[in-house]
């Protein structure tokens, strides 16, 4: 199993944040640096370099790469939002073909796709753009990307899924029917954005997808700070190591002062790098 953490870019010149990373994480996620509007700011016309600069950190130092995101609803750049039908559609696939196969090689993991399912009770796709060119983008998707990269493993990465829910169990269906129709999917993404408590059915719902014949990951992990969060981090990482597809647990971040949700301190070393 690898441990990794979310790493922007920018923050690799950070001596405190690489002292922690190299010493303690074997796997690095690009924060923001591999979404669309990073990759792809113009139509046609691809920027790698800051993703580039975590690639080379991370084979530097033995790292495995996740690559994240190939296709989200959300950072894409204004002209993707100006698009629609079967311009759009066709924009989406060059974006995956174009990214994948700049990455080619280089990359443990991919998250195809990320956050395609609503919230709440209806266990059905969320409504984006993306959705709008039809229900098979996803599948489309996972074709494109495995033409491009043979070697990646390709995962689907949602929140709001640790436990057994309506959300979870509809990226469940569709995981089942992608295995059974031969749609190349490896891997299912648990983001993990927790807060005072752990759904208690985390690591059942963990083995279920594991059961669907995919491996499972913990994706963006990060958990409120107070006095269950040591318990739930041991919780968490009880839960990936009992299930045996469960290859890979990421923390969204290595300070909690790196963090999106730095109010919470919700990460493993506090803003002193302790
Ligand atoms: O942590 C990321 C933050 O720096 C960005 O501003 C934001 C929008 O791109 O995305 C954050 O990361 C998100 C991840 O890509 C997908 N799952 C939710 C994460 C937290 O918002």
């Amino acid at each position: 199993r690898y441990f990794g953490a979310a790493v922007p870019a920018f923050k690799l010149s950070d001596s405190q944040f690489t002292g922690i990373l190299d010493r303690e994480f074997n796997a690095i996620t690009p924060e923001n640096e591999m979404k669309w509007d990073a990759t792809e700011p113009s139509q046609n016309q691809f920027r790698y370099t800051s993703g580039d600069q975590i690639v080379s950190h991370a084979q530097a130092h033995g790292m495995k790469v996740r690559g994240h995101t190939l296709l989200w609803h959300a950072q894409q750049p204004a002209w993707v939002q100006n698009l629609s039908g079967s311009t759009l559609r066709s924009a989406m696939m060059n974006h995956v073909t174009q990214v994948a196969t700049h990455y080619k090689g280089q990359i443990y993991a991919w998250d195809v796709v990320n956050e395609a399912f609503a919230d709440g009770g209806s266990g059905a796709r969320r409504d984006s753009n993306l959705q709008r060119t039809g229900n098979d983008w996803i599948e489309a998707a996972f074709r494109t990307a495995r033409a491009a990269d043979p070697a990646a493993k390709l995962c689907y990465n949602d929140y709001n899924t640790d436990g057994i829910n309506a959300k979870s169990t509809g990226v469940y269906n569709m995981v089942r029917d992608f295995k059974t129709r031969g749609v190349p999917i490896d891997c299912v993404g648990f983001q993990s954005h927790l807060g005072t408590t752990l759904p208690n059915d985390y690591q059942t719902n963990l083995q279920r997808f594991a059961d669907l014949g995919v491996d499972v990951q913990i994706t963006e992990l990060d958990i409120t700070q107070g006095s269950n969060q040591a318990n739930m981090y041991a919780a968490v990482t009880k839960a990936c190591l009992a299930v045996t597809r469960c290859t890979g647990i990421t923390t969204w971040g290595v300070r909690d002062n790196d963090s999106w949700r730095s109010g919470d301190n919700p990460l493993l070393f506090d803003s002193n790098g302790n």
